[in-house]
């Protein structure tokens, strides 16, 4: 991944030096607005042909050298003699979008390289450009068109593309990814997490085509400091870029026009009389955007989010997160999560908490989940997975962060639902780290001055039953996320009964996670551990301890739903599942989400 993050390097030195306005950082950016109307999409997903390649042959000589004539040129033997020692065409498939794991049993613990090809025929008429997109592809993405390399991704859980208008042919076009799932100490994240490390595909993919000039990014959002006033940006591409844009609102009857600089950019704003979207009415409003050449739209909210003393503030009122934490792990299905219908029963099972909110832990998830709690009003935590041990030393390492960060950011800045940007979860104390978390919420609130930054710390006791939260990273924070485990890994469910809270910050405090293991079906009384009944028990003395923790406004304990984890080996109980979740693997709710529930339905 060298000369990747050796672009990563030059992007972001790019990004810091350039003038402190947060819309031109977001100009600079390589990110494509996608998933909207008037966009011609050609999805590419469905069966791709792949290699499994432990060794790295396609991609490296006999000497260890990068090959110029590795797999991605998806040779065939040119006559009987001709030596080639591997054929797309006879390989087996898998699907895309999808984890490699959960589709082929052999796959199930595989980390490593994996080659997947599509081919495809695309008539693209002159004039017109064209652009392969990736949802996400875990963890690093080399990416190739017939035999030319297009470039490279790192980072598991977020959106890129490239351009390839002059590379694609009416016919025979073959487009080869060389993804690679192995850990290493020095990626995001590290080696050691919670959660199976699914490789593959992940996301969809899809050819995006586009007008010579064409609207490349946007971000049309409510005025941190006005109720009435639409502030963002629109950024063209293309050539000749001094030209119209329109922003239109139909429904409000707003209408003005903007002229781009040269360089294609243009800071919009116009005074709007809007409707909040909030998670009672999430109003949604279809918003136009037009050039001379094409005219695009998409459903936005508009909100204000804030924090005012100890309190969050949504629109003016203050409001009590009620959520859950959740990993993209398909219900019922198991596997990565990737589509709508996913989202839905995932969202659905928030609703029926009485759930207002979801943590998205520990990385940022699909795009339908984030545009469906649009939909549905569910207010979102999305977070980077800077989690637990990262290498807080290794430049690379903050600049891969940094990289993450901006691309789930530009990718959401226009959902309503997210109202807060979470940096990290439950990194040990250190001055490196600190430098490191410091800078990186720095660069965040200059990307997006309109939502919240957050982080999950941790706790420390200062006697046996009085719990600290002085982690002085929470000073740049907005809002003090926070883990504990009282009564699961620290005592039993009782011990949170004794115990006091201080803490050091007037700021909200999100209780970030708190659970308990139990397998479902499985009982015993409420001390017997894995049981649903301990489970339970230890939701009811959670609850009690809640109403003593200073400045609380919210919650999303810890979990919606079990997920895998390698880490989690006990025979019969566990069986590689953390079982945390309030919801089995097989989608059966057990006892403590009807705790959960009750108490939501009582803080309404
Ligand atoms: C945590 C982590 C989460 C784990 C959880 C657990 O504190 O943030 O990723 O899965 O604890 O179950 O231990």
């Amino acid at each position: 991944m060298n000369s990747h993050s050796k672009k990563i390097r030059i992007a972001i030195f790019l990004l810091v030096t350039i003038p402190n306005l947060c819309s031109v950082l977001f100009a600079q950016s390589s990110s494509l607005i996608t998933n909207v109307e008037g966009r011609t999409t050609y999805p590419l997903d469905g069966d791709w042909q792949t290699i499994v390649d432990p060794y790295e042959n396609g991609y490296y000589n006999y000497r260890y050298q990068p090959s110029d004539n590795g797999y991605f040129m998806n040779q065939k033997p040119k006559d009987k003699s001709d030596l080639v020692e591997y054929d797309f065409d006879k390989s087996e498939l898998l699907k895309v979008p999808g984890d490699w794991n959960t589709q082929r049993e052999k796959l199930f613990l595989y980390e490593g390289t994996i080659w997947y090809k599509k081919d495809f025929e695309y008539h693209l008429e002159k004039g017109r450009r064209l652009f392969v997109y990736f949802g996400a592809v875990n963890y690093g993405a080399i990416v190739y068109l017939n035999g030319t390399k297009l470039g490279e991704h790192e980072g598991g859980f977020t959106p890129f593309n490239f351009e390839v208008t002059s590379l694609v042919k009416k016919k025979d076009n073959f487009l080869v990814v060389k993804v690679d799932n192995k850990r290493s100490r020095e990626f995001v994240p590290t080696v050691n997490t919670d959660w199976w490390n699914y490789g593959g595909i992940t996301r969809s993919v899809s050819l995006i085509e586009v007008p010579l000039n064409f609207i490349k990014d946007y971000c049309i959002q409510l005025s941190k400091a006005s109720n009435n006033e639409i502030r963002g940006w629109v950024q063209v591409d293309g050539k000749d870029l001094r030209q119209n844009i329109t922003l239109r609102i139909p429904e409000i009857g707003l209408e003005k026009t903007f002229v781009a600089n040269d360089n294609g950019y243009v800071n919009v704003n116009c005074k709007a009389t809007l409707e909040f979207w909030s998670p009672e009415m999430p109003k949604l409003y279809e918003v136009i955007i037009e050039t001379q050449s094409e005219k695009i739209s998409e459903r936005i909210g508009f909100r204000k989010i804030e924090t005012i003393g100890d309190n969050i503030v949504l629109n003016g009122k203050r409001i009590f997160l009620k959520g859950i934490s959740a990993h993209e792990e398909a219900p019922v299905r198991g596997g990565r999560a990737y589509s709508m219908d996913d989202a839905r029963t995932m969202l659905q099972w928030v609703k029926e908490l009485n759930g207002n909110y979801i943590r998205l832990a520990h990385y940022p998830h699909d795009e339908s989940i984030v545009r469906l709690a649009d939909e549905m009003g569910i207010l979102i935590w999305a977070e980077i997975p800077v989690y637990w041990t990262i290498l807080w030393n290794n430049e690379q390492t903050f600049l891969n962060a940094k990289n993450q960060l901006t691309e789930m950011i530009m990718r959401d800045k226009n959902r309503a639902s997210v109202i807060l940007w979470s940096v990290a979860n439950e990194t040990p104390l250190s001055e490196e780290r600190l430098i490191f978390l410091k800078k990186l919420t720095e660069y965040a609130r200059k990307l997006d001055g309109t939502r919240l930054l957050t982080a999950a710390l941790e706790h420390h006791y200062v006697n046996d039953t009085t719990v600290v939260i002085d982690d002085p990273f929470g000073e740049y924070l907005d809002v003090i996320g926070l883990n504990e485990y009282i009564g699961w890994y620290d005592g039993l469910p009782d011990k949170a009964d004794k115990i006091h809270w201080e803490t050091m910050y007037e700021k909200p405090i999100i209780i970030s996670e708190f659970g308990a293991d139990a397998l479902q079906g499985y009982h015993g009384d409420s001390l017997t551990r894995w049981s649903e009944e301990y489970q339970a028990n230890l939701y009811e003395h959670q609850i009690g301890m809640l109403k003593k923790i200073p400045h609380l406004q919210g919650l999303s304990p810890w979990i919606l739903a079990d997920f895998r984890s390698p880490r989690r080996n006990l025979p019969g109980i566990q069986d590689q599942w953390n079982r945390k979740g309030l919801i089995s693997d097989k989608g059966i709710k057990k006892k403590a989400f009807y705790i959960l529930q009750q108490f939501y339905q009582q803080i309404n």
